[in-house]
């Protein structure tokens, strides 16, 4: 059994949730607090941090290397495309994240410019997604799963408006027919 270290605030466990839902894995979830986080998390991550995956005596952090984990461990649905130049892109994508996850996190802080950061990157990902219908290429994947816990929660808890941004809005509706992103949905509406 896979046990998940968790919490539902966090987007970055968020990847992990959606990633196990798509591939139908059955699982157990710890809810770790991180207002108080509990002693026992630094010995299952040494960085405190969640989410973590715990597979028998194996222990993994990171939300981008537990969903490549997943993905090899748990082919079925593949979240990455056959082709290799697609994968390739998708990859690069999930690999500069931090250029949407900075200003993100400035917005939350209220630091000045942060929204115009956020708006600028976040018309970076609309022109690649007037190109292509996902992130991940020509089928929904894992560079999908990787930026949309943060496009959620920037337009339902940060109030950021999409509509400027037609193909992100179009993608972030088209995404939320799928059943593990609407649960992610009703999970940031009780935040
Ligand atoms: N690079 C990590 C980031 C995980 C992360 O920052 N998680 C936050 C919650 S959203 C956390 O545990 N924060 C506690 C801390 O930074 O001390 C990942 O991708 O899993």
């Amino acid at each position: 059994m896979i046990t998940l270290y968790d919490a539902d605030r966090c987007p970055y466990c968020a990847r992990v949730r959606i990633t196990l839902a798509e591939k139908g894995i059955e699982y157990e979830t710890v809810e770790v607090d991180l207002d108080d986080r509990p002693a026992w998390i630094y010995e299952k991550n040494p960085l405190g941090r969640v989410p973590v995956l715990e597979e028998e005596a194996f222990v993994l952090p990171e939300s981008v290397v537990i969903d490549e984990y997943l993905e090899e461990r748990y082919p079925e649905p593949a979240l990455w495309p056959a082709d290799a130049a697609e994968r390739a892109f998708g990859r690069l994508l999930v690999f500069r994240f931090d250029q949407v996850s900075k200003p993100y996190y400035a917005l939350r802080r209220e630091e000045d410019g942060a929204r115009e950061r956020l708006d600028a990157e976040l018309a970076k990902l609309n022109a690649v997604l007037a190109a292509r219908p996902y992130l991940s290429g020509r089928e929904y994947g894992l560079a999908d799963i990787s930026y949309v816990p943060w496009i959620l929660r920037a337009r339902d808890r940060l109030g950021v408006d999409l509509r400027p941004f037609g193909a992100l809005a179009e993608w972030l509706e088209r995404l939320s027919a799928r059943p593990a992103i609407a649960a992610e949905l009703d999970v940031v509406a009780s935040l």
